[in-house]
């Protein structure tokens, strides 16, 4: 009897012990949300809470779709009626209501953004929920790829940096994260060092790395990339916010095609107030002008969307928030390592994730608010600048719209970038597509609004035989006309010559072009082909100074 009795407690007590730990039940998840939240300004949410606007959060359904998927609803509506509950400074993405006080020079100085405002908003925050209606309902893959969340900084202000962390483990599926990276690219502010390691010991999900020298945020970013154990590597800037059920929609893209890279909408957390908002126009896609800067184009009507819930396809990305897959990561070589500092590495993983076989894409149902800076507050180390980043992928990956680049800035044409010949290989190596065919397949909609200046033709003219003083001239004016070389007769239709940045020799008055059959080590003349390489010609040496005087006429 005694014995029974005695086994009998042992098993209440074991199952009290069970229900008090289980996730999601009893004190574990009580325990969870007062870790995570620091905040003196979080009111607890009343009893009886009011049902969210728009949600059926009493759903937890599943679906097999059509192709056999198991589909389910990720949304996690507790941790959604604590947040719509929470009222205090900034709380659902409100502005934070700003005295002159706060808004001295000095606040700004060591972040680009206001760090006193910040300073006194929750670093927990709730967020307002500004997804399109139709995102609410959507299910995603009950089965998704893990990811590390790697976050690179830079002397990142404590609470935006934080705010960052803490954002991603309120709002992510704790199953889906496999780990949260912070690499500190050599920031040199105390609380990044020391502080920030035991404020940490508290989030076993998160690591700290750091660079052994300052490395500029493309290097940062592989560093912790090359770490990284998820199944998909998630980028996020340090000083950003993830909005609610920002990443199944993400994952799920990904699980569906392996080969695609995928952005949130980035949202605008005001670097003065914080107050939360989309960007002017919202959904956009990302472009760039001729001079390389990066801008957002209207979603073209041929594009018809009915559904804005649904992803589309984007250009470029804006470069510091999306998701990959880690393999195919990879597999496009990662980023230039050649790049520094900062810019530029937005275009390189762009094009060549298009152009080498896969696709890029945004996704509306995802948000992440990111604080834009009033200015940039850090140093660049001196010799490093932008426009070598930004030559480097223009000569490795734009082909021949490389010229538009250079006619707009002349000062890229001469500019030494390094060495390019892996990058080279490896656009080789993967069999990438031309840029042409990025600029109409994909970007196509991108000349209307940033029409690229035509350059002048490079030279025209006879081209005269430094020997003999003879010209080369064409025989007849059809196609498969012999080259020969005769007596130059100025103005004699058969010797006017005009070299144009396709590459082509171009004989305007047959209309036709110099075209070869290396087989036969035979020149001739053929209806202009500029995808032809056979009509294509490099002149050893060309001098664009001379050319441009030569040009303007000015000798
Ligand atoms: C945008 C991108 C940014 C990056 C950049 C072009 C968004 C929202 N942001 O500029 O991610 O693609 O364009 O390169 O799309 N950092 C370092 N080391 C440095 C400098 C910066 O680790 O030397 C970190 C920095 O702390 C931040 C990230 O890199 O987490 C991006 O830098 P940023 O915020 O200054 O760039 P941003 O948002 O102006
Ligand atoms: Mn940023």
């Amino acid at each position: 009897m005694r014995r029974k009795e005695k086994r009998l407690l042992q098993f209440a007590g074991l199952l009290i012990a069970a229900l008090l730990f289980l996730p999601n039940v009893g004190l574990w998840s009580l325990y969870r949300d007062r870790v995570f939240d620091n905040s003196p300004d979080t009111v607890d949410g009343p009893g009886g809470i009011p049902p969210i606007q728009g949600l059926n959060h009493m759903r937890k359904v599943a679906q097999v779709g059509p192709d056999g998927v198991r589909r389910t609803d990720w949304h996690d509506y507790a941790a959604m009626r604590r947040d719509a509950t929470r009222i205090g400074n900034g709380e659902q993405g409100k502005p934070f209501p700003l005295t002159e006080t706060d808004q001295v020079d000095q606040a700004y100085r060591e972040n680009g953004f206001n760090i006193y405002v910040s300073d006194r908003i929750s670093l927990n925050r709730s967020l307002p929920d500004i997804r399109h209606e139709k995102c609410k309902q959507k299910l995603y893959a009950e089965k998704l790829p893990n990811t590390s969340i790697i976050i690179p900084f830079h002397n990142e202000g404590w609470s935006s940096l934080l705010r960052t962390v803490h954002s991603v483990l309120n709002r992510s599926p704790p199953q889906l994260i496999a780990e949260v990276i912070l690499v500190d690219d050599f920031s040199d502010k105390d609380h990044l060092k020391v502080a920030l390691e035991e404020y940490m010991t508290r989030m076993p999900k998160v690591r700290i790395l750091r660079t052994k020298k300052r490395e500029g945020l493309i290097r940062t970013r592989l560093l912790g990339a090359a770490a990284a154990k998820g199944e998909v590597i998630t980028f996020l800037d340090s000083h950003c916010e993830a909005n609610i059920n920002w990443l199944p929609p993400l994952l799920d893209r990904i699980a569906q095609n392996r080969k695609t890279i995928v952005c949130p909408m980035i949202d605008v957390i005001d670097h003065d107030n914080f107050g939360y908002d989309t960007q002017a126009g919202d959904a956009m896609r990302g472009a760039f002008d001729w001079e390389m800067y990066y801008k957002r184009i209207p979603i073209p009507p041929e594009m018809q969307r009915d559904n804005p819930s649904e992803p589309f396809e984007s250009p470029v990305m804006a470069g510091g928030l999306f998701a990959v897959d880690r393999k195919w990561f990879w597999e496009l070589g990662g980023y230039d390592t050649g790049l520094e500092i900062w810019g530029g590495e937005q275009y390189e993983i762009s094009f060549k994730v298009w152009m080498c076989g896969g696709r890029m894409e945004d996704i509306p149902c995802s948000r992440v608010g990111h604080i834009y800076r009033k200015y940039v507050p850090y140093k660049v180390p001196g010799g490093i600048s932008l426009a070598k980043n930004l030559k480097r992928v223009a000569e490795v990956w734009m082909d021949e719209y490389g010229e538009y680049v250079y006619q707009r800035r002349p000062e890229y044409r001469h500019l030494s970038a390094g060495d390019m010949t892996l990058q080279k290989e490896l656009r080789n190596r993967l069999n990438c597509k031309s840029f042409k065919w990025f600029m109409s397949e994909v970007a196509w909609d991108l000349p209307k609004h940033y029409p690229p200046v035509e350059p002048p033709a490079a030279a025209w003219g006879e081209i005269r035989n430094m020997g003999s003083g003879m010209c080369m001239e064409i025989k007849h004016f059809v196609s498969g006309s012999p080259i020969r070389l005769e007596n130059c007769v100025k103005g004699r239709g058969e010797v006017g010559w005009s070299h144009g940045q396709d590459k082509s020799l171009y004989h305007p008055v047959s209309n036709s072009c110099i075209d070869s059959s290396p087989s036969e080590r035979r020149v001739f003349m053929n209806s202009c082909d500029p995808s032809s390489l056979s009509q294509q010609w490099l002149f050893e040496r060309t001098n664009a100074t001379v050319l441009e005087h030569f040009n303007r006429g000015t000798n």
